[in-house]
């Protein structure tokens, strides 16, 4: 039978008009979602409902191929067969060269108040303009199909559709990065990804060739903090920081500018995995953080950013320890402070993966009047690199792809190029002409265009970086000295795990030698407890290698003293909503309390799964049917943030190992847990009693809970440096 179309039918696109729908038009518009129709007249059926080719004759077995009789060979003539296999042998584009794992939303962005005595974008003047954004967030390491969950940077990359044309802020969910010259980057990513003659490990930095690389590369040492960090493993992307990296330019009106570092600030507040829980998604759910966004965004919980400001005057550029255009560096919160501008919220999933989150075409280059760059040499490189991915990966007409398009019409005189969709008409394609008017023309005020800022350069050409790019280690050693004592405990778990996998003896105490050492002793002293990497003695550390620039220490007096709390996670995170709470039954639950349960905790935002034995239903304390949602063995604890055990299950939960093991796994990765007296028995067993964020005894279980929520988790709970 056929199905109903899902929207009325388009009128093909005029000339004039082809390649200019947005992704912002209701992207249903169009869709052939048919079925099949082999018995029905085409002509008789509404619009979209039949079965067509690509050049829209319409098909009546699509399940057949046209043979020499029943039994026999398929014929060449098959045309409707090859048209339909090979558009499928040509589904798959390139994958991104890094941050090939990624999802995305569509959302919008809209600023506070008009800030135009700062940037002359029209985005950031009006406050009650709305402009359309499309984020994708992505993993760097892995390749499209990996995990969500590895140790790894996550991308954060904004497009904005202003009306003054396309802006793309692609930054990270970590302030830093690892090199400080684009023409390191080919090395650095070679060398994290899988090795080339195994293709091992995947979407992973724990092995050899990642920490030779930056063994030599000590201007890696400051990210290096962050990746070993709880950063490196967000609970979701709604609970993850973001960062434009370099310092920018804001332009105003008169042409008059100063520097920005651009910070994204989530109002779910931060929120990390702990490592275990990290590792077991990679199996039990390799598409969390994808899913959570998907899931989110479906049930109106929509997640939110706030759009911060670091401002620095250009006769302020030299005032600072380390250098603005240095990609390794922070400009601590507390010397400047985040001036928070504007709200990005993200309410709606995409229709289609590949169309707008595969080809979406992100580009450092692609900014608006009012944003300028500065010389930081890793944007200059980028502002390279991105057009040119973009051609090899999605073509030379990436912009006019649905998800790519500008809202400002686009007209210029480039032409044709592979899939190329507008249709331009006429004979006139340069400039100038008189042929066509003039058109397209250049823009009559200069304001309302894109200018560079003028400022003077001169300089000797030269390969060489500048000695204010020279210390490597102060900002490593003020993340380290910011963090709390758990938060120290993950990072020295995370380079003890790492450097336990590292087999080459020169690169482990390389590492250890002269990086760590030249962090902190302490943070040395405890990973060395933890991989058997001796410290040498002061002073007999093996010389860096001659291809390796002169690290900046061994530790500065000065840096020892440095701290930017802002840094630390160690803080109780907002009361989040779309927390994700196992309420565990089984036969005999008090059905009453559990319902009101689940009222209360839906309605303060959150979201509580009941777990049974098997999928279907438990029959309560009143011989009822309760209805679960998940099946113990298809709902692993670390999918979830919280456990609940109401009165009446514990019976039957000593008999199921599954269970147990299910809440030894939330116990030992700090989640909240509650659970009713009757319960008691099966903690003591367990060896879970007195322990922070358990309460056991609570009949009612409702407000303890609440509370212990909002802790999100109980680190100091997690057992650190075994992470198994
Ligand atoms: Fe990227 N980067 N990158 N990068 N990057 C790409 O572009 C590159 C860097 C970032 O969701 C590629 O479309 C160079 C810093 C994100 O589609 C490629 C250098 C930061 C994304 C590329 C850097 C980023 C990319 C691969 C050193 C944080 C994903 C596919 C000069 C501020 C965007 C693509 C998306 C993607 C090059 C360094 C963030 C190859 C040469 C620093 C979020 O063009």
């Amino acid at each position: 039978m056929a199905r109903k179309p899902v929207s009325p039918p388009v009128a093909p696109p005029s000339p004039r008009t082809a390649g200019q729908d947005t992704p912002l038009d209701k992207p249903n518009a169009g869709r052939q979602d048919t079925a099949k129709t082999s018995s029905i007249q085409p002509d008789t059926m509404p619009p979209g409902s039949v079965l067509t080719t690509n050049q829209g004759v319409a098909v009546s077995d699509d399940q057949n191929s046209l043979k020499a009789g029943v039994r026999g060979p398929t014929l060449l003539e098959d045309t409707l067969m090859r048209e339909k296999i090979t558009h499928f042998d040509h589904e798959r584009i390139p994958e991104r060269v890094v941050h090939a794992r990624g999802a995305a939303a569509h959302g919008v962005f809209q600023v506070y108040e008009d800030l135009s005595e700062i940037s002359c974008a029209q985005l950031f003047r009006d406050p009650k303009v709305q402009t359309p954004v499309f984020v994708r967030f992505s993993t760097v390491a892995g390749s499209r199909g990996s995990t969500d969950t590895p140790r790894d940077v996550r991308g954060f990359a904004v497009k904005f559709y202003t009306q003054e044309g396309v802006w793309d802020l692609v930054g990270n969910n970590m302030p830093v990065f690892f090199i400080q010259d684009a023409n390191k980057f080919p090395d650095l990513i070679h060398a994290v990804k899988p090795e080339p003659h195994n293709e091992i490990p995947q979407a992973q930095s724990a092995h050899d060739t990642f920490w030779d690389f930056v063994s030599l590369t000590p201007e890696s040492t400051h990210m290096l903090m962050w990746l070993m960090s709880d950063r490196a493993l967000p609970r979701s992307y709604a609970t993850m920081e973001g960062f434009g990296v370099h310092t920018f330019r804001l332009v105003d009106a008169e042409g008059g500018w100063r520097f920005v570092k651009f910070h994204w600030k989530p109002l779910k507040g931060v929120c990390s995995l702990v490592w275990d829980e990290a590792n077991l998604l990679g199996g039990r759910d390799p598409d969390f953080n994808r899913r959570d966004l998907w899931e989110a965004i479906e049930r109106g919980d929509f997640p939110e950013w706030e759009l911060g400001l670091q401002i620095v005057e250009p006769a302020d550029e030299h005032k600072f320890d380390f250098d603005l255009l240095d990609a390794t560096k922070i400009i601590p919160e507390e010397v400047v402070p985040i001036r928070k501008v504007g709200k990005l919220t993200l309410n709606r999933n995409p229709d289609n993966f590949f169309a707008e989150t595969e080809q979406v075409a992100f580009h450092t280059g692609h900014v608006v009047p009012g944003i300028d760059f500065t010389n930081d040499p890793l944007l200059q490189g980028r502002l390279f690199s991105y057009i040119d991915t973009q051609l090899r990966r999605v073509g030379p007409n990436f912009h006019e792809l649905p998800i790519n398009r500008s809202l400002r019409p686009v007209d210029n005189n480039q032409r044709d190029g592979f899939g190329r969709i507008t249709i331009n008409p006429g004979k006139v394609s340069y400039f100038p002409n008189s042929l066509g008017g003039g058109c397209p023309m250049h823009s009559p005020t200069a304001a309302a265009a894109f200018r560079s800022v003028t400022v003077q350069e001169a300089g000797a050409k030269l390969r060489q970086r500048s000695e204010s790019f020279n210390d490597h280690f102060s900002q490593a050693t003020m993340f380290w000295n910011s963090m709390g004592d758990w938060e120290k405990d993950h990072i020295a778990a995370a380079f003890s795990f790492e450097l336990n996998m590292v087999v080459d003896q020169g690169v482990r105490n390389r590492v250890m030698n002269e990086l760590l050492c030249n962090i902190s002793p302490q943070l040395a002293d405890m990973v060395s407890g933890a991989t058997g990497i001796e410290v040498a003695p002061a002073g007999t550390a093996e010389a860096p290698t001659p291809s390796a620039p002169t690290p900046s220490g061994p530790l500065d007096p000065k840096a020892a003293e440095l701290r930017s709390p802002a840094l630390s996670m160690d803080k109780a995170p907002p009361m989040v909503r779309g927390r994700k709470i196992a309420i565990l039954v089984g036969d005999g639950v008090d059905s009453a309390l559990v319902k009101t349960l689940i009222a209360d905790l839906t309605k303060a935002g959150q979201v509580p799964e009941l777990i049974g034995p098997t999928a279907g239903a438990v029959i309560d304390a009143a011989t009822k049917p309760l209805a679960v949602n998940r099946a113990a063995p298809n709902a692993p604890s670390v999918i979830y943030d919280a456990v609940l055990i109401p009165p009446g299950v514990a019976e039957g939960l000593m008999a199921m190992p599954m269970a147990q093991r299910f809440i030894d796994e939330a116990f030992r990765h700090g989640k909240p847990i509650i659970a009713a007296e009757d319960a008691r028995a099966l903690f003591e067993r367990l060896g879970i009693v007195d322990a922070e964020g358990v309460v056991i005894g609570d009949n009612k279980l409702s407000t303890a809970m609440l509370d212990n929520l909002a802790q999100h988790r109980f680190p100091r709970r997690v057992s650190n440096l075994a992470p198994n």
